[in-house]
């Protein structure tokens, strides 16, 4: 049975729904200047006997996140109460490296008890995320996720603004977690485990709405490992952004794929009629979100909308690139080989295996000690990456947005994550004026712990420490919020 409409409370708030705090520059949002990591509970299944113990950000599986205008200054100090180190890893912003999150690389991770402050202006608007990055297996799969909304200074009109977070859970017979995290692995041991998809910690979400509202949805694949296809019904739009860089032309909502750790802006008209109900669901039919219709809010549709206005990135000159190949090797059907271990080691496959290694970054199992790449701040680079694997990847760079590069030099809108089929090949450009040490990695989560991941280096070698020290008049331009 579905839940009570929460569109009394929380209409005419840009609101993430599903979750009862907000914590926004807005007036009327809450003012919130520290992010808590902690155990606590949640309900995801109403069949199940008892609350699920999860890992959560102040108080929530996934957590309530924040919603901040774009050109602020986002200060947060992450205060660590599970009983393991984290980091956040605020997911796709383009931000300072020092503020990244990624434990070994660009932090100390944060022991149990003690904290981190997070700072950094927030140049792009867009739909974002944040998660760990450290174990991000483990501590995502537990609960560590939340939505970053970075609103434009004039948003589009329309009649909600919901960020739609989509996890996905095990849970064993007792309503309790069921992965088994002594192995690197997206499915539990235990065959009786069931499968859970959930919308902002809501299965599904459930938003009242009226005949011709327009909303807009900001769709987020928080799952650890899955690849989610999506269509609607009684819903008719358009996509406006992928991984939060808005399209030049918006096209039209069919169905859209999303790899994990990417998002999808869409705006959509509610064409159902009163008493039906409008639904977001998977390609299984799986319902994510349910939207039942109350009543007709005006007699036609608004105009078709145009574009969201651009963030400002660097387009990449592919005649002057500094090109590489990234070749992706592992699994079970594809040749694992000979790989480089961290600390200069060749081991055999038999070896890899044996040390949970079974995917492969430029000849290397696990994090390497040197940047699969150096490039000078500001050089246009093209990475040809090749999926020598069987199984497909979804791909992401840290601190840039990247163009896949189509036929004749076409750039393909910007991402962060890109999803590349067993076997492909692909070109993607940037712009590396973002100066630091960055992971480029895979975001299907037990891939990157069983070895698939890689990093690059932006500018001359310094720590990401002294990067941010030398670069904090950056950060002040903005108002802190
Ligand atoms: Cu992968």
């Amino acid at each position: 049975m579905h839940e009570p409409t929460r569109r009394n409370v929380l209409k005419g708030l840009a609101a993430t729904a599903g979750a009862p705090m907000l914590a926004s520059c807005s007036p009327g949002g809450t003012a919130q200047t520290e992010v808590t990591a902690s155990a606590t509970t949640a309900r995801f299944s109403t069949t199940a006997p008892r609350a699920t113990r999860v890992w959560g950000y102040d108080g929530q599986a996934p957590g309530p996140g924040f919603r901040v205008t774009q050109g602020t200054r986002m200060v947060r100090r992450f205060v660590n109460r599970l009983p393991v180190p984290s980091t956040i890893h605020w997911h796709g912003l383009r931000i300072d490296n020092a503020m990244d999150g990624v434990a070994g690389l660009t932090q100390t991770p944060v022991p149990p008890g003690q904290s981190f402050t997070y700072d950094f202006l927030l140049r792009d608007a867009g739909t974002f995320w944040y998660h760990p990055h450290i174990d991000t297996l483990e501590q995502l799969a537990r609960g560590l996720s939340a939505p970053l909304i970075v609103l434009e200074t004039e948003p589009p009109d329309t009649d909600a603004d919901l960020s739609f977070l989509i996890n996905h859970w095990w849970l064993d017979g007792d309503g309790q977690i069921a992965n088994d995290f002594t192995r690197n692995e997206e499915t539990p041991r235990d065959p009786a485990a069931t499968s859970h998809l959930t919308v902002n910690g809501r299965a599904p979400l459930v938003w009242g709405t009226a005949q011709n509202e327009r909303l807009r949805l900001r769709l987020i694949n928080g799952t650890t490992g899955r690849i989610l296809d999506t269509s609607a019904q009684g819903l008719s739009g358009w996509v406006m952004a992928l991984d939060g860089m808005p399209l030049a032309r918006p096209r039209r909502f069919d169905r859209v794929t999303m790899a994990p750790a990417q998002r999808v802006d869409l705006l959509v008209d509610v064409t159902a009629d009163p008493g039906e109900e409008a639904q977001l669901r998977t390609a299984g039919g799986h319902v994510l979100a349910a939207f039942p219709v109350e009543g007709v809010a005006s007699a036609s549709p608004r105009p078709t909308p145009g574009p969201l206005p651009p963030n400002r990135v660097a387009r990449p000159d592919l005649r002057n690139a500094r090109r590489a190949t990234m070749r992706m090797t592992g699994g079970a059907l594809g040749a694992l080989g000979r790989a480089k271990i961290r600390g200069g080691a060749t081991l055999s496959q038999a070896e890899l295996v044996a040390r949970g290694l079974s995917w492969t970054m430029d000849g290397y199992a696990g994090m390497p000690d040197t940047p699969f790449l150096t490039v000078g701040e500001g050089e246009t680079v093209m990475i040809d990456i090749v999926n020598a694997t069987a199984e497909p990847h979804g791909m992401h760079l840290h601190g840039h947005h990247f163009h896949q590069v189509g036929q004749g030099g076409r750039l393909v809108p910007l991402r962060d994550t890109i999803l590349m089929d067993g076997g492909a090949r692909m070109t993607i450009a940037f712009v590396a004026d973002n100066p630091g040490d960055w992971m480029f990695h895979c975001h299907m989560l037990a891939h990157q712990a069983m070895g698939m991941m890689s990093w690059i280096r932006v500018g001359d070698r310094r720590t990401a420490m002294d990067i941010g020290r030398q670069r904090s008049g950056f950060w002040e331009a903005g108002d802190i919020c």
